[in-house]
């Protein structure tokens, strides 16, 4: 599942990675899209929740605003659950890539996404994948932030949950490489960045996000220019067979 807030790239990185994994794979690919507010996907959708309602149906059916039509359509798939899953555990795949709503609060932080997730972790391995946008992450004390909505997400959806850097074309790389795997850089980062009493709230934030993060690599991925599809396979790899089987 591509996970991650608003024009991160979640439909772009489903598209890049499948073709790659056909490609270089030779693997069979199911594409699931779980956005109901979108008018096109660069993939083929095997599954598309369009297929039971969309957001602009919604808008004009019930008489809604545009969030209010996304938040009615996160009830609607949290009400499908079942049927929803049982289409997608259907598919017939090596690998599934599941692209989700665009705003992530819709699909992660209200019921939809924690019940959709439990109902495929029951019938699969389910990982997620947490794309970590460089332009909302600009700074030493929104870096920390990106991270720690990854945590929120593993918290909230239960899956092994990897937080992975996207867009690295558009990045200066060690910087920002260097700001994430060393904590003690991003806190000496964060007192020139910050100033007055938030210092000491930013720091106890790093903290806290040291202690639950997961010392893994830092996987750096672009859609764009196809750079890093093949760590992002092999920490996929890695927790599915740390999870499951790999057929
Ligand atoms: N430079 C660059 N731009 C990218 C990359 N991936 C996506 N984008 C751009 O980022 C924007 C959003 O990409 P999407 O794949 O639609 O992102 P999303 O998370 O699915 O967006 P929503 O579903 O609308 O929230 C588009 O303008 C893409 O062209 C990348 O690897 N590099
Ligand atoms: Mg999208």
């Amino acid at each position: 599942m591509f996970i991650g807030t608003a024009g991160s790239g979640k439909t772009c990185l489903a598209a890049a990675f499948g073709e790659w994994l056909e490609r270089e794979m030779e693997a069979k690919i199911a594409y699931v899209n779980l956005d109901p507010g979108c008018l096109n996907t660069p993939y083929k959708p095997d599954f598309d929740i369009r297929s039971l309602f969309t957001v602009c149906e919604l808008m004009e059916r019930e008489n809604l605003g545009p969030n209010g039509a996304m938040i009615r359509a996160a009830e609607l798939m949290e009400e499908s659950v079942n049927d929803i899953v049982d289409k997608i555990a259907q598919l017939e795949a090596d690998l599934k890539l599941i692209d989700t709503p665009g705003q992530m609060e819709i699909f992660v932080f209200r019921s939809a996404g924690p019940k959709i997730a439990e109902a495929l972790r029951s019938k699969d391995v389910t990982v997620t994948v947490y794309l970590i946008d460089p332009l909302l992450a600009k700074t030493p004390t929104g870096l920390a932030v990106a991270v720690s909505l990854s945590i929120a997400t593993q918290l909230r959806l239960g899956t092994p949950t990897f937080p992975i850097l996207n867009k690295v074309d558009l990045v200066k790389e060690e910087e920002i490489d260097r700001l994430l795997m060393d904590f003690d850089y991003l806190r000496d980062k964060i007192v020139e960045e910050q100033s007055g009493a938030i210092i000491d709230l930013a720091l106890r934030y790093v903290d806290t996000i040291e202690i639950l993060s997961s010392a893994v690599r830092l996987v750096k991925v672009s859609a764009k220019t196809g750079e890093g599809m093949d760590q992002l396979y092999d920490i996929v790899r890695e927790s599915i067979c740390v999870c499951g089987d790999l057929t």
